[in-house]
């Protein structure tokens, strides 16, 4: 199943703790990482008085289920805060799942789509470098970028590599 996830982080060193994290998957022989976005610059939304974040997009191809894959992601986010606690002081990834297939539903461990990855500039626009013409909940990714709130979002990276050598 093609799946796509929402990467974001603004503590200690985010744009390692992404690459590292997709690197993780992508060694899985049940996950491969397929596309990943431009990285971005954005600013922090919802509790604005925090650092800017590190935001990107994957596309994963996987043979997991959704709730599987979730264990995964969020075992990788434990095993990257318990390593960075322990050498290199605090630091947070956030690994969300934004689609799964067309698949929808809504449970409070896991609600696919994300609800609310459409009004959210930092997955839109980083998204859109892949799946513009995606659909989600009934309409494409770059029309709900249109209406998208993007200011001082940054391109940080313009290459699409940027996870194989952070
Ligand atoms: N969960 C339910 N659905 C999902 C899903 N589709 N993907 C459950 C992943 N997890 C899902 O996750 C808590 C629990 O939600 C998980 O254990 C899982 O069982 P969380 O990431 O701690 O919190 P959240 O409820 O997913 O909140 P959300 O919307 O991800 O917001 P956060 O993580 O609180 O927001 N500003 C910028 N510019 N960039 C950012 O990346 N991120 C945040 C963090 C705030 N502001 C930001 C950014
Ligand atoms: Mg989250």
């Amino acid at each position: 199943m093609r799946t796509t996830l929402g990467l974001g982080g603004n503590l200690d060193n985010p744009v390692r703790a992404m690459a590292l994290a997709l690197r993780a998957l992508d060694a899985r022989d049940d996950c491969q990482v397929v596309s990943v976005s431009r990285l971005y610059r954005t600013p922090p939304w919802g509790k604005t008085d925090q650092s800017f974040f590190y935001n990107s997009c994957a596309a994963v191809e996987t043979t997991l289920a959704p709730e599987e894959l979730l264990d995964v992601c969020l075992d990788i986010e434990r095993e990257m805060k318990r390593v960075r606690i322990e050498r290199w002081g605090p630091r947070t990834i956030d690994i969300d799942i934004l689609t799964y297939g067309a698949l929808e539903q809504t449970e409070p461990l896991l609600t696919i789509p994300h609800p609310r990855m459409t009004e959210r500039g930092f997955v839109l626009m980083p998204l859109a470098d892949f799946a513009g013409n995606f659909t989600v909940k009934g309409r494409a990714i770059k029309d709900w970028l249109r209406d998208a709130d993007i200011e001082g979002i940054e391109i940080a990276d313009e290459s699409r590599d940027w996870w194989l050598s952070a």
